[in-house]
């Protein structure tokens, strides 16, 4: 084992020791080869010993400043000392029971407060599961107990995992679908109000959807509307103003539940705890992962009292959902967000960033549209004058960001996205720096 200690106390400085990735990585990636699937990928194979703040240290001595937070996790920062502390503790008292043999009080005051931090201060029920394509599955098997209807909504370019049931809510065929189906019946895709690329604004896409819905569905079959309030892997797209608003009053006139996807957007990513606050959104049930719980594995679905009570008991559940030691993990971030101010961090560190994509726009005509909120924002790359897609551009400007040492993740539906997700507690100068790299790989 290294003698790194990660968390905040590593240095967080960028330093380029190797090429990256450097021989001890390629060394390591070879190992792999010969013991892992290819069917899971990686971003940027430099093998990790450490991280916190906003650096990743790989087994070569690089330190990387981490625009990625593991895909949106490690919003309170890597390894968090309270995170830490408390984890350890849990560890070395019991790692496990499982909930529904013998429970614990972590796991009820976590969803003690995921009741109180989501939006709408009506009467909430939780439960807690592991990953967020469960949190997923589980929100619609409540909302088609409770409303005894069959249908889902989903929209053009939205993730929702990997699945069966979720796969299937996905939108993007390669690589979460290619040759996995058949897939699970009673789906339906409708349009999304992308603003760089709809003809529509937000309520006439919405008409549209609520058209489609109404004709061939039949609202009276439709168990829920979900929808990711700020979509993520599909390419942080913002919803046009106006569409979430008429899907939820849609929705909530015709007894569909209205389930926000919060698993990328949550826990103060967008400069609000939830992206659904944004345009006011209440939603009837919110699942959430990701943030949650500082990277320990942990999802949970929260929603009105009233449509969790009803499923049977015994009727939700699983050996590891809401595990102890992920519980604690997810009390010391709750803490965290509020100590460490991180939703206004998330709010600043947009204030900085976007300005500077914009200008770099204003120079690079590969950059069709900046986008985002806080701390989750991108750049969609274009041939130049026109709309049409350049996945190539994103991939090698993602390639020459990893080069000189910042870790930056692609998106979107055609490949084209470059994403930003850094950690929220980043410090300033490693995030101006980021900034001025990605600058450099443009030029
Ligand atoms: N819903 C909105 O963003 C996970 C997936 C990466 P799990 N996104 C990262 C990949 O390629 O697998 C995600 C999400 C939204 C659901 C999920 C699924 O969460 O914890 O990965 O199952």
């Amino acid at each position: 084992m290294s003698s790194f200690k990660g968390g905040p106390s590593l240095p967080q400085e960028r330093k380029i020791v190797t090429e990256i990735p450097g021989p001890r990585s390629r060394e390591l990636q070879e190992r792999r080869k010969k013991a892992v699937a290819p069917g899971v990928g990686s971003t940027l194979p430099v093998y990790t010993v450490a991280a916190g703040g906003g650096v990743i240290v790989d087994v070569d001595g690089n330190s990387l400043i981490d625009f990625g937070s593991g895909i949106a996790v490690t919003n309170v920062g890597n390894a968090h000392p309270e995170v830490v502390r408390r984890v350890q503790e849990q560890v070395a008292a019991f790692t496990h029971t499982c909930f529904m043999v013998t429970p614990y009080e972590a796991y009820v005051s976590v969803c003690e407060k995921l009741n109180e931090l989501t939006p709408g201060d009506h009467e909430k029920r939780t439960i807690l599961v592991n990953s967020g394509a469960e949190a997923v599955e589980n929100a619609v098997k409540i909302a088609r107990y409770a409303t005894r209807r069959p249908a889902v909504v989903v929209f053009d370019h939205g993730y929702h995992g990997r699945t069966l049931l979720t796969m299937t809510l996905t939108a993007k065929n390669m690589p979460y679908k290619e040759g996995f189906g058949p897939y699970a019946p009673e789906v339906y895709r409708m349009p999304m109000a992308y603003p760089f690329r709809s003809e529509l604004d937000g309520p006439a896409t919405a008409a549209q959807a609520i058209d489609l819905i109404t004709t061939q569905i039949g609202a009276h079959n439709t168990a829920a509307i979900l929808v990711e309030p700020i979509l993520g892997e599909g390419g942080f797209i913002e919803p046009s103003p106006g569409f979430l608003p008429a899907l939820d009053r849609f929705a909530k006139e015709n007894g569909i539940v209205f389930i926000a996807d919060e698993i990328q957007t949550g826990f103060g990513r967008t400069g609000q705890l939830f992206a659904s606050e944004h345009e006011g959104i209440v939603p009837d049930l919110i699942t959430t992962a990701k943030g949650i719980a500082g990277g320990l594995p942990l999802a949970a679905v929260t929603g009105r009292a009233d449509l969790m009570d009803s499923v049977h008991g015994g009727g939700l559940g699983g050996t590891y959902g809401g595990n102890p030691i992920a519980c604690q993990a997810a009390l010391a971030v709750f803490e965290a967000l509020e100590a460490e101010k991180v939703v206004e961090r998330a709010r600043r560190i947009g204030e900085i960033m976007l300005p500077r994509l914009r200008a770099m726009a204003e120079r690079f005509p590969q950059i069709g549209d900046v986008r985002g909120r806080g701390a989750m924002t991108a750049i969609e790359l274009v041939v130049p004058g026109t709309r049409t897609p350049d996945p190539g551009a994103a991939a090698a400007l993602a390639r020459a960001c990893h080069e000189r040492g910042l870790l930056v993740l692609t998106a979107g539906t055609y490949g084209n996205v470059l994403r930003f997700l850094p950690p929220l507690v980043i410090p300033e100068p490693l995030l101006l720096e980021g900034l001025d790299l990605l600058e450099e790989a443009f030029r």
